[in-house]
């Protein structure tokens, strides 16, 4: 799909132009980067996920006893890798982690059942000290470890009525790429705690040991490398924070002198966007962008446009977004970078040729 550029050919992984990312509140399955760690695993029309843990009996349901004994919930909620942006991190310093731009997130409806829905039909215990861990049916390799892909959250971000086991996209049934035939929705979180192809749910006195919980998708100060380099310490990347993109015009484009509408979305999930500024002077002044989007959405992104006028020469727009408690984003990558390049929530800028 021409609209998709590859960051990476096996596993595939790939993130739309930003353009084309911005033209739908809801981004369309085909438009939805992929992030996937190992090969899509091709699983059968009637595959089981299995429920089990502690004291709890062992129980398995196809997706279609899932639909038949629990109430369908719809969600929309934005997914986003915790690597977006990371490109805007390495020219401060290297990192490791694929090169996102600002498209390694999206908007969609999700339809599934309630995850809570599920740990009360099978009579799971419930105390918040306690953890839930998704299995994907994936082999991934974390630093030369094989293991199969698995992730954990805390019971009382489990027991939230937003987080979904999914079968549907924006209506349609979820692609291989994205997750078939069930998936999880973890609202708010990184996308990694929405394990694709789930096969199991396990609840635990501690978080899931599988590599990409334990040894990847956490946040450490700029003195720690690859090299240096304790996976039992650092921030376990869950909830995810304020950030905001310029998409049209792209990064490096040409454009004729005059009116712009300058386009991007902006997200802070249940802290709320607030405010939407962009600068077309390099962050000199600061102009405030209309919402396209209403804000009914709890964990939508919020899609913004300023029509501006651009003058011959090389210029530099600038966006940053505010919450609803007033906070804004760092301006400078550099007091955020970190070895693994996640969670880039500087300023973003856009350099384009005015003609
Ligand atoms: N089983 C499995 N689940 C997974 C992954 C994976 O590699 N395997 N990648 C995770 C990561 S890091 C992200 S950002 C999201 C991406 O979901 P998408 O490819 O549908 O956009 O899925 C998450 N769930
Ligand atoms: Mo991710």
């Amino acid at each position: 799909m021409t609209d998709m550029i590859e960051r990476k050919s096996e596993p595939y992984n790939a993130e739309p132009t930003p353009g084309a990312l911005i033209e739908r509140f809801l981004t369309p399955q085909a438009l939805f980067y992929v992030r996937s760690h190992g090969a899509v695993p091709d699983l059968p029309a009637d595959h089981r996920i299995e429920v089990s843990g502690m004291s709890m009996e062992r129980r398995s349901f196809s997706v279609e006893e899932l639909k038949s004994a629990l109430a369908t919930r719809t969600v929309t909620a934005v997914l986003q890798c915790a690597g977006n942006r990371r490109t805007d991190l390495q020219p401060v310093a290297k990192t490791s982690g694929d090169p996102w731009d600002v498209g390694a997130i999206g908007n969609a409806e999700w339809t599934g059942v309630r995850l809570s829905d599920l740990l009360d039909a099978v009579g799971a215990p419930d105390a918040s000290d306690l953890f839930v861990a998704f299995t994907g049916a994936d082999e991934v390799d974390v630093e030369g470890e094989e293991a199969l892909f698995g992730v954990s959250i805390a019971m009382d971000k489990a027991r939230q009525p937003d987080v979904l086991i999914a079968w549907a996209m924006n209506g349609e049934p979820l692609t291989p790429e994205h997750g078939a035939p069930l998936r999880m929705v973890v609202p708010g979180y990184a996308g990694v705690r929405s394990a694709k192809w789930l096969t199991r749910i396990e609840v635990r006195d501690t978080p899931s040991d599988a590599p990409i919980q334990a040894h990847d998708y956490k946040l450490f100060p700029a003195d720690v490398t690859s090299d240096t380099v304790d996976w039992s310490q650092g921030l376990t990347i869950n909830a995810m924070p304020l950030n905001a993109a310029i998409c049209v015009p792209g990064s490096g484009e040409s454009l004729p002198a005059g009116e712009v509408r300058i386009e991007g979305y902006a997200i802070a999930y249940d802290r709320r966007v607030s405010r939407v500024e962009v600068s077309i002077n390099g962050g000199r002044d600061w102009q405030q962008a209309t919402f396209t989007d209403d804000p009914e959405a709890h964990w939508g992104w919020r899609r913004w446009t300023l029509d501006a006028t651009l003058v011959k020469g090389r210029q530099h727009l600038v966006v940053r977004a505010f919450d609803e408690t007033g906070q804004g984003q760092p301006e400078r990558p550099d007091t955020m970078w970190n070895f693994a390049g996640y969670l880039c929530t500087a300023w973003h800028h856009v350099h384009v040729l005015v003609e």
